[in-house]
């Protein structure tokens, strides 16, 4: 096992993998941006160091200086955490080369399942559903408007090395689609440096479905069943929860195998996401895409499984097996989780940072909070704007949204805004009672009521 790992993180995440190693026995480094000097995280780790200035390029993007930050403090492996780092296999690479664990798959692994069109490619062969379209990247208009002619619109155009619903076009029709195509590619150069893409199905009326898989690097792949993101704006989720209400233990079996069997084809090891897109109407699945990271929302898995997530990346980062077979892990109740905010929902979800003077988390029975805030903490305007998760987990779907009702009540922030309101509207909202609801639904509910 490891001796002393570093957090190249912020935030929630960098708090929670500091709480994992520590009741492993293992050191901790945090490092941090000036912005970041009076985080939890810092005060929370065996050591800190300062790696730069608040903009994240100079600081927790920054790979020379979070290696030299790892070379001095002597560590075993860096855990990436979620964003910044976490996906770039160049990253992962430079870790190995200076005998560093980067803890999280194979740069083998993040290539093949990071690159759309190859992940998509490993999908079919291992007949896991994908969208009908291309049978792999796309060179000009004209072979674009040749599938679109033989799978019907409305198409997508996606960017190989997209994700997160960045370098993606929807097209309706041929002249749409020619447009969509040059602006797809041109995104894709100038966000990624990659103008790779590729032309699928559109999936209209959409659920995000994903599942949570565990691998070890001696070839074991289990999934810790699925999580149900629907509820999300601009690609941001807002709720989400375990299991998904509306599936069927048959869709789930189906859904939760597919998902283990690509991985197991990418000798995946250690903690990764399949997401999918569940058609409403007719509830087919098609693979979206594989996330090669710890996920914001893997605590409502944690909670209905009783697995450590965190702790199971770093062990089997050390090499161990995984302690569990498929046929062990039990799914238990029901959790769901909200993220709170920085942002004024009324006003069009503006970040809402500055100085928290009161900061009152919830608790009691079934009531997780992670969090890197406490009263007098001052939210950075440099960072995404997720303040906490409040988690709640209790035997029934309707007990968790009673559980997350009377804790959003006792959640006190003061004075900045944040998206406690709107979670306190959606959980008595009918759609989501019934978990009547597809991709679109609160774009489509902030539209009908402004402000
Ligand atoms: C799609 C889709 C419909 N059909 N692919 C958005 C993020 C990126 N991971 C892929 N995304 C989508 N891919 C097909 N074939 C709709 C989306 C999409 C979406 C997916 C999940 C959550 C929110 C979304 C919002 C808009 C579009």
């Amino acid at each position: 096992m490891f001796s002393r790992i570093l957090i190249a993180n912020r935030g929630e995440v960098a708090v929670r993998i500091i709480r994992a190693a520590r009741e492993m026995g293992i050191e901790t480094v945090a490092v941090y941006s000036t912005a970041d000097k009076d985080s939890s995280h810092v005060k929370l780790a065996d050591q800190a160091i300062c790696i730069g200035p608040p903009v994240a390029s100079e600081s927790y993007l920054n790979i020379p200086r979070i290696i030299s930050a790892a070379e001095v403090a002597n560590v075993d492996a860096i855990h990436p955490g979620y964003g910044f780092l976490a996906e770039n296999a160049h990253f992962a690479e430079v870790c190995a080369s200076c005998n560093i664990k980067f803890i999280g798959p194979s740069v083998e692994c993040m290539n093949l399942l990071g690159d759309k069109v190859s992940c998509k490619q490993l999908a079919i062969k291992q007949k896991v559903p994908t969208s009908p379209g291309s049978k792999g990247a796309i060179d000009s208009e004209d072979e674009a408007l040749k599938i679109a002619k033989q799978i019907k619109y409305p198409v997508i155009v996606k960017a190989a090395a997209g994700g997160g619903g960045r370098g993606m076009r929807v097209a309706h029709n041929d002249i749409a689609l020619r447009k969509a195509f040059q602006q797809a590619q041109q995104e894709a150069q100038a966000a990624f440096g990659n103008p790779t893409v590729y032309v699928e199905k559109f999936i209209e009326k959409a659920r995000h479905i994903e599942v949570q898989i565990m691998g070890d690097e001696h070839g074991n792949v289990v999934h810790l069943w699925e999580r149900d993101c629907t509820m999300q704006r601009r690609h941001q989720k807002l709720i989400e929860e375990a299991p998904c209400p509306i599936l069927t233990d048959d869709e789930r079996k189906d859904l939760c195998a597919a998902a283990a069997r690509l991985c197991r084809a990418a000798k995946y090891a250690g903690a990764g996401t399949v997401e999918f897109l569940m058609d409403g109407k007719s509830r087919t699945f098609y693979l979206m895409e594989v996330n090669t990271r710890v996920q914001v929302e893997h605590p409502v898995t944690e909670a209905i499984t009783g697995i450590d997530i965190v702790k199971m990346q770093i062990r089997v980062a050390a090499g161990e097996k995984l302690p569990f077979t498929q046929k062990q892990i039990k799914r238990n109740g029901h959790a769901i989780e909200v993220r709170i905010n920085a942002e004024d929902p009324a006003r069009n979800f503006t970040p809402s940072p500055g100085k928290i003077t009161n900061f009152d988390p919830p608790g009691g029975p079934g009531v997780r909070v992670d969090t890197h805030c406490y009263g007098g903490y001052v939210v950075p305007p440099n960072y995404d704007s997720m303040i906490a998760k409040l988690i709640v987990h209790k035997p029934t779907r309707e007990e968790a949204i009673l559980g997350i009702r009377r804790s959003l009540r006792e959640f006190n922030v003061q004075p900045i805004k944040t998206t406690i309101p709107l979670h306190q509207d959606l959980m008595v909202n009918g759609n989501f009672r019934r978990s009547d609801i597809d991709i679109h639904f609160v774009e489509r509910l902030l539209e009908h009521k402004p402000g």
